[in-house]
């Protein structure tokens, strides 16, 4: 097969992608494998995609931008089934920039045509403390607040803000000198109630520099979602894969499987593409379906990736048919089933143990192990809280909560070290005697299984 060479500019035209660029009225931090899976796919499948073109910002590392660039953007989705591939070429991104060019973000996001800033900058992005605020006395956050509050006065400083919130009130604060209208700001990431988050995290962030900055939040309306699509980390084979199936040399391929989802509520004052025409829901109350999916699908992510490795498996599709990770799995959805009471669960839990059981996935257990405390109080925790006050065991998620210990710190059964730990995930549970009795129980079956 002859394949073609990838000569830069080569033109949206020859890479599938007919048609005028879409102009830019959408931006997003934290350009990553899911939210091209994801919300860029939903974007380009939308009735009106023509109009609505992404800029989007790595948020470190640079790698993925330069790929982007160097094919005008526009990237293969490989939707992997259990028994085949699917490929689409999606051209909803029209730029792609390194997170650090930071006065690209800021100029870009104060274009008057921006109405829209997505994010997903990962549960740790945040930078919240336990009870859920940011946590102002992160290094990153107090670096950050030198130089927001230097800049707020004029000062020529060359440093710019590292923490995403810091680059987006930025933004912000430079929307509002050009006199753009409102922007609607969407967290995609896994984290509960995610638009009253992000709008009490960046107004503690604001008020911390001046008063004025923190009128700036003010103007902007927060969004919340749930979002679905297990998304894979990039492996050398994709792109030889993608080679052989479509003949085109794709650098920055994507992964995912077939199923996604995507519920939002909340308003988009100066608009938004017609995401529902590409299957997205617009509901007013988020709570029931964002507790189903953190809790069921999350929470046995979370709790197979820390007990699947332990027993020496390396996907979650390994994991999850070992029957000691699977009454691991059943356990802790139990007991997050008693409290989701009123939603159809049979069904989305065999749906579940199917998606976790693709094979051809690949998933790697490594790849959901990052920043397991901060998933577990989001996935875990609350179920867990949930189940004490009703007078039950939570042995469960005492599994979840152990498995990512022992995987941390091996066999830890001193009982002050490991109260602790749960301090810092939750100062009411560690507060638990009986809790953490059940929690000591479960290192120890965990530790010698
Ligand atoms: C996973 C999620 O890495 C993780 O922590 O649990 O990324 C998960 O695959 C997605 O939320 C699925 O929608």
């Amino acid at each position: 097969m002859s394949i073609p060479a990838l000569a830069p500019r080569l033109g949206r035209d020859a890479l599938d992608i007919p048609g005028a660029v879409p102009p830019v009225r959408i931006v997003h931090l934290g350009l990553g494998a899911f939210h091209r899976s994801h919300q860029a796919w939903y974007t380009a499948r939308a009735a009106d995609a023509a109009e609505w073109g992404i800029a989007a910002y790595t948020g470190r590392r640079p790698h993925t931008a330069r790929a982007l660039e160097r094919q005008e953007c526009v990237y293969t989705l490989v939707e992997r089934a259990a028994d085949r591939d699917r490929f689409t070429r999606i051209g909803s991104i029209v730029r792609a920039v390194p997170g650090d060019d930071v006065d690209d973000f800021v100029r870009t996001l104060a274009s008057p045509d921006v109405a829209v800033l997505t994010l997903t900058i990962t549960e740790a992005g945040y930078r919240l403390d336990a009870a859920g605020d940011l946590d102002l006395g992160d290094p990153d956050v107090g670096a950050d607040l030198e130089v927001l509050r230097a800049l707020a006065d004029g000062e020529a400083v060359k440093a710019r803000p590292r923490t995403a919130l810091g680059r987006v009130l930025l933004g912000l604060h430079a929307r509002h000198r050009a006199g753009a209208p409102p922007i609607a700001i969407v967290s995609c990431d896994n984290v509960p109630d995610n638009g009253t988050l992000v709008e009490r995290a960046l107004t503690r962030l604001a008020g911390a520099v001046s008063p004025e900055a923190a009128a700036l939040v003010f103007g902007a309306s927060f969004v919340s979602t749930s979002v679905d699509r297990i998304t894979r980390h990039l492996d050398g084979a994709d792109v030889d894969v993608v080679r052989a199936a479509t003949g085109r040399l794709d650098e920055a391929p994507v992964v995912a499987e077939p199923f996604s989802d995507w519920v939002l509520s909340g308003h988009f004052p100066s608009g938004r593409p017609d995401w529902e025409s590409a299957g997205a829901r617009f509901v007013d109350d988020i709570t029931p379906w964002e507790a189903r999916k953190l809790w069921l699908l999350n929470g046995a992510h979370t709790l197979l990736a820390a007990s699947g490795t332990l027993r020496g498996h390396r996907t979650v599709a390994e994991a999850v048919a070992d029957p000691v990770c699977r009454a691991q799995v059943e356990a802790l959805w139990d007991e997050a089933a008693r409290q989701l009471a009123g939603l159809d669960l049979r069904g989305y839990r065999t749906a579940l143990v199917e998606r976790f059981g693709n094979p051809r996935m690949e998933h790697r257990l490594a790849q959901i192990a990052a920043d397991s405390f901060t998933k577990l109080r989001l996935r875990v925790v609350p179920v867990a809280r949930g189940e004490r006050a009703a007078g039950r065991s939570a042995r469960g998620c005492a599994t979840a909560i152990a498995a990512c210990v022992v995987a941390d710190r091996g066999r830890l059964t001193d009982r002050g070290v490991l109260t602790g730990l749960l301090h810092d995930l939750d100062p009411g549970l560690a507060a638990d005697p009986g809790f953490v009795a059940v929690v000591l129980a479960a290192v120890e079956t965990l530790s010698t299984t």
